[in-house]
């Protein structure tokens, strides 16, 4: 391997670039530079036409996002592209792996594109508040139309080769090894005496559709709220059909410069890489030799246990799901064939597909069957005896080695693991519902877990398409316990003066996905009432479960029963406000003396996101997780956190933590509450003048 990430070779009049750098080829300024180079030694050679392409896993990647918050460094991506397209010899680029962002925008400046038949294309851009700042809203329409130029770059997702060549993106499909298939492929272009061919000269084929812009912006509008990038890709293809290449660039430019300095960009970049910084244990070493994972049971074949089921065998992990009684049993590896079937519909998954998995899933009421498995996960009811039980009997039954995991949203793991002779290989996993489609993974680390086992369990999460998040034990871990914060807020809210809508709508326009009182009704307000009865709290003896407690024993648990916070439309499903539940609030203040009083939706935004803010700093203080942006990720990832406000400790540090303190001591001195009291975390960070993102060990 050369030391320089881009390399330049003459194969008679053949001239080879070829970009090299690991993991992604991502097009940071020493492979622009070399690009460049390249094009200028190839200028005055003998080389007739050029082919590019990368070593490694992938084409090139991106754009290098780590120097988005950097001042830029010549020469810029646009000017690299520019060169390529206006190049006097013809280029020809090979794609193999993902060609994403400016990788894509740099391979459709060349002349002539193939790709093998696995690669996928694409423009995510968007997923980082951004849109393609180097030709993307400009080229891809001239490739392959407005129509599906648009759904790709505001969709973000890639397509797939075959899809790229029917589509007129690719030119043609390689087959076999890449550099051997791409340079052969060249030979004949050259045999050929093809001509250069610029994609900005030819024109956008016109839409099938004419209002498809109108009827796009309409169906987009509330998707994409509070996201300036969609609305402008928009605006780019439409400019992309009337305008020149030149006037379409310059005003990409000038909206791809707004995204990248927005607020929305900066959080979706964190996002990016804290979501994969979550793997990265600070205290386990990253070469820990792992233990193998072969095969796995689930103890439970209810909703949690049959998701959790469905997640190994999707990943190719043959997976023994263990129950108490036949029709138990029955009724659960029927509701996953459903569930699976129901995927096949909606196009998830083929058929054929699904039918392999299935042969991979298999029953038990004996857990003499699952002695030899790598791997348990019980998924049984929410109980610690229950939960010991059934950890005793894993103890005496699995062999030694195996890893030893209990789904639990709550319950105390070390108590967990003290119900067997082997408390290191016991660990916690708080999959969320439905554990086959969330992917957030608590992975609760118990005191005597070991170093292998928590390292294995985090690399396995991945294998089966979830994003994994080490965490310590304490009630609730970090998602919930953030979630008590918040959802007693709420309660106080309504006793205060607000109403269910006002509460919803406010967190709602602020971002959530779903106000936390539409929640608890899509929830079931039962579960809740049942923990607080499993923790020896009387019904209606704290103010903060009043309602609720009232409302459960009113036999209103929510969509469930058609009523909870809301009533429900029988045939809709769509919420309405009720008047009986603000009689109830205006009865249970009264009774509980709270003075009701007109509340601002600006308090309540305040109240409930810096209840999770200040409730993830103690999270923090205590080591239950290792770093804020993991604090981030649960959020998102599980509870409707908007990515685009980057997670609450991210919104933390955009707010200033300065302003955060002095917001904290201003609502202690508003309701009398202790809970405002500011994390210490916070209070000595904003004393430094640090923000959260400095613990996060990133530059
Ligand atoms: C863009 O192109 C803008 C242009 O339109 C205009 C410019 C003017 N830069 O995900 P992985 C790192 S915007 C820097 O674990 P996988 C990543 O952090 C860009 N670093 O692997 C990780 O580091 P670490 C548009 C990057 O195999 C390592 O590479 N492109 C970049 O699961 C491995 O990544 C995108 O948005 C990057 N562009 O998935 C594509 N990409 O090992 C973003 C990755 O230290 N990338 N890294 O944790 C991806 O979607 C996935 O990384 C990919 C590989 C599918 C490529």
């Amino acid at each position: 391997m050369s030391n320089t990430p881009v390399d330049y070779a003459l194969d008679n009049t053949l001239g080879i670039i070829r970009v090299d750098n690991p993991p992604v080829n991502a097009l940071s300024q020493p492979v622009r530079e070399g690009i460049i180079r390249a094009l200028e030694q190839a200028r005055t050679d003998h080389s007739e036409l050029l082919l590019l392409l990368c070593a490694g896993r992938t084409f090139i990647a991106g754009a290098d996002i780590t120097e988005f918050g950097k001042p830029p460094q010549a020469p810029s991506l646009p000017d690299v592209i520019a060169a390529l397209e206006s190049f006097p010899k013809p280029v020809a680029v090979a794609l193999h792996g993902t060609a994403l962002g400016g990788g894509l925008e740099l391979a459709m400046a060349c002349h002539y594109r193939a790709a093998l038949p696995d690669a996928r294309l694409g423009l995510p851009e968007v997923k980082l508040g951004l849109l393609p700042g180097a030709g993307g809203t400009q080229r891809l329409p001239r490739l392959v139309g407005p129509e599906l130029a648009l759904e790709m770059i505001t969709g973000g997702a890639p397509i797939r080769a075959p899809q790229a060549l029917a589509a007129g993106l690719l030119d043609h499909m390689l087959e076999g090894e890449l550099e051997p298939a791409a340079v052969q492929w060249a030979q004949n272009l050259l045999a050929q005496a093809v001509p250069v061919r610029p994609t900005g000269e030819r024109p956008v084929p016109p839409p099938a559709e004419a209002d498809f812009l109108a009827r796009h912006r309409q169906q987009t509008a509330r998707k994409f709220r509070g996201q300036p990038a969609p609305g402008y890709i928009a605006e780019l293809v439409e400019l992309a059909l009337s305008a020149s290449l030149e006037d379409g660039l310059a005003r990409e430019r000038e909206c791809f410069l707004a995204c990248k300095a927005s607020p929305q960009s900066a959080a979706l970049r964190h996002v990016f890489f804290a979501e994969r910084a979550t793997s990265k244990l600070p205290d386990i070493p990253a070469d820990t030799p792992l233990r193998a994972v072969r095969s796995a049971a689930v103890i439970g074949a209810g909703t949690m246990g049959g998701g959790i089921a469905m997640c190994f065998a999707s990943a190719g992990i043959p997976v023994t799901l263990v129950e108490t009684r036949q029709d138990y049993l029955d009724n659960g590896l029927e509701k996953i064939r459903q569930n699976y079937a129901n995927s096949v519909k909606r196009g998830r998954f083929t058929a054929e597909a699904v039918a392999g998995w299935l042969a991979t899933i298999r029953g038990t009421l004996d857990y003499g069957d699952i002695a030899d498995v790598d791997l348990v996960i019980e998924a049984v009811f929410e109980n610690m005896a229950v939960k010991q039980e059934v950890f005793r009997k894993l103890d005496a039954s699995c062999k030694p080695g195996c890893i030893l995991a209990t789904n639990t949203s709550y319950l105390d793991v070390n108590a967990i693991a003290g119900a067997t002779g082997r408390p290191a290989d016991v660990i916690g996993a708080h999959f969320f519902s439905p554990a086959n489609v969330m992917k957030l993974l608590e992975v609760v680390r118990a005191e005597k877990t070991a170093d292998d086992v928590v390292q294995t369990f985090m690399k396995l999460a991945r294998t089966i398409g979830k994003i994994p998040v080490a965490v310590g034990v304490c009630h609730g871990f970090v998602g919930n316990r953030m979630l008590q914060a918040y959802g007693r807020q709420a309660q106080l809210l309504l006793l205060e003066g607000a109403t269910p809508t006002q509460v919803d709508q406010a967190m709602e326009s602020w971002g959530m996905a779903m106000g936390p009182l539409a929640v608890g009704d899509l929830a079931g307000l039962d579960i809740g009432y049942r923990s607080r009865r499993d923790q020896g709290i009387e019904s209606r003896s704290v103010l903060e479960s009043a309602l609720a407690d009232t409302l459960v024993e009113m036999e209103r648990l929510g969509q469930k029963s058609g009523a909870g916070y809301y009533r429900y439309d029988p045939a809709t499903r769509a919420r309405q406000a009720d008047p009986d539940v603000e009689q109830l609030l205006r009865e249970i203040a009264a009774q509980w003396q709270v003075p009701q009083r007109e509340i601002k939706d600006e308090e309540i935004v305040d109240r409930l996101i810096l209840a999770l803010v200040n409730e993830g700093a103690a999270i923090l203080q205590e080591g239950i997780a290792a770093r804020p942006s993991d604090v981030d990720i649960v959020y998102i990832n599980g509870y409707g956190f908007p990515s685009w406000r980057g997670g609450p400790m991210f919104h933390a540090d955009s707010l200033g933590l300065d302003a955060v303190v002095t917001r904290l001591e201003e609502l202690r001195e508003l309701t009398g509450d202790d809970c405002w009291e500011p994390a210490p975390l916070l209070r000595k960070l904003a004393a430094e003048g640090n923000g959260l993102e400095s613990l996060n060990g990133r530059g």
